[in-house]
């Protein structure tokens, strides 16, 4: 058993109905622990901060209640950080649709297995979902798929996005983080400083009394921290290849009209594009990945990478060129060629691959993967 001090932060709003329960269940299921529940509640309406400091005294617990003027989940439980003493935090939500009776299995977890970070995770073997809609189910998998394209850093983890957790002080510890949206594990697990991940598996329940708080408005606010995340690299190169259509195009152009028949004159002009957009790509877009491998050997992957997209854009020009025009052609070429390049030349050529992964060979475990990287 830990004795380390364990944090419980929860943030809550409007969860009165819920407190009692909870507060219950935590009391029990961490018996023998020395522990501090930090609630984070924005001014609810419903009474939850009077109650909690209510309940707090009559359990014994130890603990403290933090009203706060404004909204916001993530930065409610950045708060809580900053408010709680322990070496270990856990994070829960507060209408019990994370079950407290996982909390010691994820503590246990952690120090068994040296890890910085545990993630109570529905998607591996034995977690699951016990009533979501079809439609909150597609939601959650369409947000878990755009933030793996997008953000190399949680590949390899199952549930980035899930709002139960533990982890040792020393991840966030002095590190900056934006508080925004919903999803704070997401800004932990890139900007915090850790060397071991994995996930326990649990069954997410249903919500007990109240409502969702979701809001259509996270889901923007997703979608931007999301591409903040991902240091707007698709963005940033999608910029890139536009300089390169447009380099492209003049020299081709230029090329032709110097006499230069077509079929020399754009593969020429693909080259002169080809370089330009890694340099760029190279100086900018992917910047903090030059730290793998040399940069020539980057520039002839880059160009095995481009390949396929520079041949069919080629192909394009030699085909069409005399029935719909020489830069028609080429735009319609350049565009065709574009569309696989993104993901080849992220996972080829700049390898934004963050951590190393090691699969667990105990049994009890074979679900869940370590996640781990260098610090
Ligand atoms: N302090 C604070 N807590 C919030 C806020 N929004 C949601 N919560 C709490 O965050 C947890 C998860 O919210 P919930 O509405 O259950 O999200 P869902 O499970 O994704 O539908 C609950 O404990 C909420 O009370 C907020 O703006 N401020
Ligand atoms: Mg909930």
């Amino acid at each position: 058993m830990s004795d380390h001090l364990i944090s419980i932060v929860i943030a809550t709003y409007n969860e009165a109905s819920n407190i009692p329960e909870l507060f219950r269940r935590i009391k029990e299921a961490l018996k023998g622990y020395r522990y501090e529940i930090i609630i984070v509640d924005d001014s609810s309406p419903d009474g939850t901060a009077e109650i909690a400091r209510r309940k707090m005294i009559e359990y014994g617990m130890d603990g403290r209640v933090i009203i706060r003027s404004e909204r916001g989940l993530s930065s409610a439980i950045l708060r809580g950080f900053r408010e709680s003493r322990g070496d270990i935090i856990v994070v829960m939500d507060a209408d019990l649709q994370h079950p407290p009776e996982v909390i010691p299995r994820l503590i246990e977890y952690m120090e068994s297995r040296d890890l910085d970070i545990v993630i109570a995770s529905r998607y591996i073997r034995g977690g699951g979902i016990e009533s979501w809609s079809l439609y909150r189910r597609a939601i959650s998998k369409l947000a878990s798929f755009i933030a793996r394209v997008l953000i190399p850093q949680i590949r390899g983890i199952k549930d980035p996005m899930s709002g139960f957790f533990a982890l040792r002080r020393s991840v966030v510890d002095g590190i900056e983080m934006r508080p925004r949206g919903f999803k704070i594990l997401l800004e932990i697990i890139v900007r915090g400083r850790w060397r071991r991940i994995s996930e326990y598996p649990y069954v997410f329940g249903s919500r007990k009394q109240g409502r969702s708080k979701l809001r259509l408005r996270d889901m923007s606010s997703f979608i931007l921290q999301v591409l903040d995340l991902s240091e707007y690299r698709l963005l940033k190169f999608m910029i890139t290849g536009a300089t390169g259509v447009a380099v492209n195009n003049i020299a081709l152009y230029l090329l032709v009209s110097f006499g230069v028949p077509v079929y020399i004159a754009s593969p020429i002009a693909i080259e002169i594009a080809t370089i330009n957009n890694f340099t760029i790509n190279n100086l900018w877009t992917f910047t903090r990945f030059r730290r793998y491998g040399k940069w020539y050997s980057r520039l002839a992957k880059y160009h095995v990478a481009v390949g396929l997209g520079n041949a069919i854009n080629y192909i394009t020009v030699l085909l069409l060129n005399q029935y719909i025009g020489l830069i028609e052609s080429n735009l319609l070429g350049i565009f065709l060629g574009f569309i696989a390049n993104y993901l080849v030349s992220s996972e080829f050529v700049w390898e934004i691959k963050w951590a190393s992964i090691e699969k667990s060979k105990d049994k009890k475990y074979l679900s869940a993967s370590v996640v781990c990287r260098s610090l």
